[in-house]
């Protein structure tokens, strides 16, 4: 595939995951629209009330097909608004929506909906998954059949709302106590200039937890570390620390755990040896795109790799009306990835 392609070009959409079912490739991605919110830092501007889904049987050279609204915020009965990234994944034949949405107590949670066919309808559970927190969920199937999510988004998705997470699921909005290296953060108008977390402490980490049988939690979120080349836990001040949009894939028996660094706006890649990790920093998948936000998927399809992320150009910045985007991704033989540029 030469240089980039945007793959919607009739709407605009964000937060793509990306995934091959029965052959075809399936992208879901978060629904942007123009609901007239002032930006602020914790994402008020990012109003989303419903998900489609796209597919292709012919990435490189053909149209999206656009299955339509496969869930809207009306159907869900815990949710309020802002339908933000979500993942999909198969199980015995169902395909299982993982989605965040903030409820009607402010919290953003973690919700499921079920469907026999990838393109939908999705009918989702009346309760969010228990003991779900924070937002941005990447569901991944392992080779063996365990499933696993990784989630978690900083600032507005509430991720340091749930620190340290052995603490339990009660959130302390507010609070960032000294013991766990947390800053207060200020008021809203002072955050530009603050981080979450000393920035000598340990940056603040995203979770994963293995899902059970019936799609819940199967254990205890746990910590996802991602340690520098010296073995140390990643800094709070590290521009290339995690933010929030997780994606893992595997590429030669490696895992590949992937991620947003949120407010220095690069795409970020960390590998390990199991799905838990941890981590090791490796590097700069993709420097920065016009927009606030990046978000990416990475999915072979018909022998080659694929990054799906979103910028807005087509939109002139409106940081809240992204539009989708591929490009192919390039490995090295060492299994490092070569570097993309976002502008381009
Ligand atoms: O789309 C809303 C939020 O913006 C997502 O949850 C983040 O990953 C960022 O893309």
């Amino acid at each position: 595939m030469e240089g980039k392609k945007y793959l919607y070009p009739s709407d605009y959409m964000a937060d793509p995951s990306a995934h091959v079912f029965n052959d075809r490739l399936y992208i879901y991605p978060s629904h942007d629209w123009d609901a007239g919110e002032c930006e602020d830092d914790d994402g008020g501007h990012f109003q989303m009330r419903d998900y489609h889904v796209l597919s292709f049987d012919d990435l490189e050279n053909g149209q999206a097909t656009d299955h339509g609204v496969i869930l809207d915020v009306d159907q869900v009965a815990w949710a309020e608004k802002q339908m933000w990234d979500s993942d999909v994944v198969e199980k015995d034949g169902k395909y299982y929506l993982v989605f965040s949405a903030k409820g009607y107590d402010g919290v953003f949670r973690l919700g499921l909906a079920v469907a026999d066919k990838p393109e939908g309808p999705f009918i989702p559970q009346e309760h969010p998954i228990r003991g779900s927190f924070s937002i941005d969920p990447c569901v991944f199937k392992d080779e063996d059949g365990s499933i696993y999510t990784y989630f978690g988004g900083l600032w507005g998705g509430q991720l340091q709302w749930w620190q340290p997470l052995a603490q339990g699921n009660a959130p302390i909005p507010g609070k960032y106590g000294d013991q766990n290296g947390l800053i207060d953060l200020g008021p809203a108008a002072d955050r530009k200039t603050q981080i979450f977390a000393k920035p000598d402490a340990p940056a603040l980490p995203s979770a994963v937890v293995k899902m059970s049988d019936d799609m819940q939690f199967a254990e205890a979120p746990r910590q996802v570390l991602i340690l520098d080349k010296n073995g140390e836990p990643m800094k709070a001040g590290d521009p290339h620390r995690f933010f929030e949009a997780s994606w893992m894939h595997k590429y030669k028996g490696k895992y590949y755990f992937s991620y947003s660094t949120g407010d220095s706006h690069f795409l970020c890649y960390a590998t390990g040896d199991n799905p838990y990790g941890p981590f090791t920093y490796q590097g700069v998948i993709m420097t920065p795109v016009v927009g606030w936000t990046t978000h990416h998927a990475i999915a072979e399809y018909k022998g080659k790799w694929y990054i799906f992320h979103h910028d807005c150009v087509p939109s002139n910045d409106k940081t809240w009306l992204r539009s989708l985007k591929v490009c192919e991704l390039h490995y090295n033989e060492d299994g490092s990835i070569q570097p993309i540029e976002g502008l381009d």
